[in-house]
C-alpha cells in the first residue's frame, strides 16, 4: 500500500523552527528554548501539550493527520505554531518533522478500546507502524528524546492493585496489545540504538476538548456533555468497573519532566501517570450528578467487549524518578472540566440547584 501523502499547512518546514540550526536549542532572549514535536497535535493531549510548551516559550511544531484531531483545538494557538498535516504512515514526511527535533511527544494515536475491536488492522497501522515509523525517523534525526503516550491498557485484566511498572502486562483488547507493542519498540531504540526513549502509562485521561461526539469517546467527555444536555449517559455493565481517572493537566506535567530529568532515571524506561486514586463509574456518576445539578438518571447497557474491570496506578516510580506529583485531583478536574464544555459548548437544561 502506498503510504498517505502529507500536505503541509502553513510554513514550509524548518521555516518557523530554526531546523537546520547546529545546535538544535536556541538562546532567545537569554531563555534556551527547544524545539518540540507534538505528534497528534490537534488531538485532546496534543493539543494541552502545545498550548503549555507553547506558555513556557518553546518552539512547537506539531503533525497531525486529522483523522480524529480537530483544528478547533488549536485555535488560539494555531499562530504560534509550525503545523504540518502527516500522517504516522508517511515516513518521508516524518523524516522532514523530526528535522532539528530536541524533543519529540508522541501522542498520535486511534485511542480506543472498541475502534480497536471493531477494527484490529485499522489499529495496528496507526498504534504500531505509525509509532515505529516515528521512531526511525527520530533515530535518524538524532532528536534528543522521545515521550510515549503509552496506556495503562497494557495491564489488562491482573488481578492485583494498584497496577506497578514491574507487573506483568496482561493486554486484553487490540488497542492494548499495539500501546503495549509500542513500548517496547521505544524500549528497544533505547537499547539497540541509544535513542532515548520515555513511556508514559496513562490512566484514563480527561479534560477540557476531549471530544464528546464520537461513539468512542472517553467516557467522562460523554457522561459530562450529555448530563449538561439534560440527557440519560449509558453505564455499560454493572458500574462497578473503576478507573484512576487523570486530569490532562498532570499528564503535561508528566511529559515535561520527562524532557528534563536525567537519562540515567528515565531514558528506556516505562512510568505510570495517574492519580493513584480510582473510582466506580456509578460513583462516578454520582459525583458528576452532584458538580453539574443534573436531576436525571443513568441508563444501563452490555458490558464492552475487551473491558477492564479495575484500574488504579501506583505512581510511586513517577514520583521517584520524575519528580512527578499529581496536582490536580478527580473532583478538581471534573468541575475544570464540567466549566470548559458549560462554557464552550454546552447550554444547560438543567440548572444548577
Ligand atoms: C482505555 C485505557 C486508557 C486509555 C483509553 C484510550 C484502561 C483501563 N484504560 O480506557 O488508559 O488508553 O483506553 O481511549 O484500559 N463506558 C460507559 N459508558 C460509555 C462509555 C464508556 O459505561 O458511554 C465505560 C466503558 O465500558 C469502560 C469505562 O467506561 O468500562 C471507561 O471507558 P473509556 O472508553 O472511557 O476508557 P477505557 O477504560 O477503555
Amino acid at each position: 500500500m502506498a503510504p498517505p501523502r502529507s500536505r503541509k499547512i502553513g510554513e514550509t518546514w524548518g521555516t518557523r523552527c530554526p531546523a537546520e540550526s547546529a545546535s538544535r536549542t536556541i538562546l532567545y532572549y537569554g531563555h534556551s528554548m527547544a524545539i518540540y514535536l507534538v505528534t497528534g497535535v490537534a488531538g485532546f493531549i496534543g493539543s494541552t501539550l502545545a498550548r503549555a510548551l507553547i506558555a513556557r516559550g518553546e518552539q512547537v511544531r506539531g503533525i497531525d493527520n486529522f483523522s480524529t484531531g480537530k483544528r478547533e483545538n488549536l485555535t488560539e494557538c494555531v499562530s504560534r505554531i509550525e503545523l504540518h498535516e502527516v500522517d504516522l504512515l508517511d515516513l518521508d514526511a516524518l523524516h522532514r518533522a523530526c528535522r532539528g527535533v530536541d524533543y519529540v511527544l508522541h501522542q498520535a494515536a486511534i485511542p480506543s478500546v472498541p475502534r480497536s475491536v471493531k477494527d484490529p488492522l485499522e489499529n495496528n497501522r496507526a498504534n504500531v507502524d505509525g509509532t515505529l515509523n516515528l521512531l526511525v525517523a527520530a533515530r535518524d534525526a538524532k532528536v534528543k528524546r522521545v515521550i510515549y503516550a503509552a496506556s495503562s491498557a497494557a495491564y489488562g485484566d491482573t488481578p492485583t492493585l494498584p497496577k506497578r511498572e514491574d507487573m506483568l502486562p496482561n493486554p486484553i483488547s487490540p488497542y492494548a496489545v499495539a500501546k503495549l507493542a509500542g513500548e517496547y519498540y521505544m524500549t528497544s531504540f533505547y537499547r539497540c540504538y541509544g535513542l532515548e526513549t520515555v513511556s508514559l502509562r496513562y490512566f484514563n485521561v480527561f479534560g477540557p476538548r476531549q471530544d464528546p461526539t464520537s461513539p468512542y469517546s472517553g467516557v467522562l467527555a460523554k457522561f459530562i456533555t450529555q448530563m449538561l444536555k439534560g440527557e440519560e449517559a449509558t453505564i455499560l455493565g454493572d458500574g462497578k468497573q473503576s478507573r484512576d481517572f487523570t486530569y490532562v493537566d498532570n499528564v503535561v506535567d508528566a511529559n515535561l519532566l520527562a524532557c528534563q530529568v536525567d537519562a540515567k532515571a528515565a531514558a528506556g524506561q516505562v512510568f505510570n501517570v495517574a492519580t493513584g486514586q480510582r473510582a466506580d463509574l456509578y460513583q462516578t456518576f454520582q459525583v458528576l450528578k452532584k458538580l453539574i445539578g443534573y436531576r436525571g438518571d443513568v441508563k444501563y447497557g452490555p458490558e464492552r467487549a475487551g473491558d477492564v474491570k479495575h484500574s488504579l496506578a501506583d505512581i510511586s516510580r513517577a514520583e521517584q524518578y520524575l519528580g512527578y506529583r499529581p496536582k490536580v485531583d478527580f473532583e478538581e478536574g471534573l468541575s475544570r472540566t464540567i466549566e470548559w464544555y458549560r462554557s464552550h459548548q454546552m447550554k444547560p437544561r438543567f440548572a444548577k440547584p
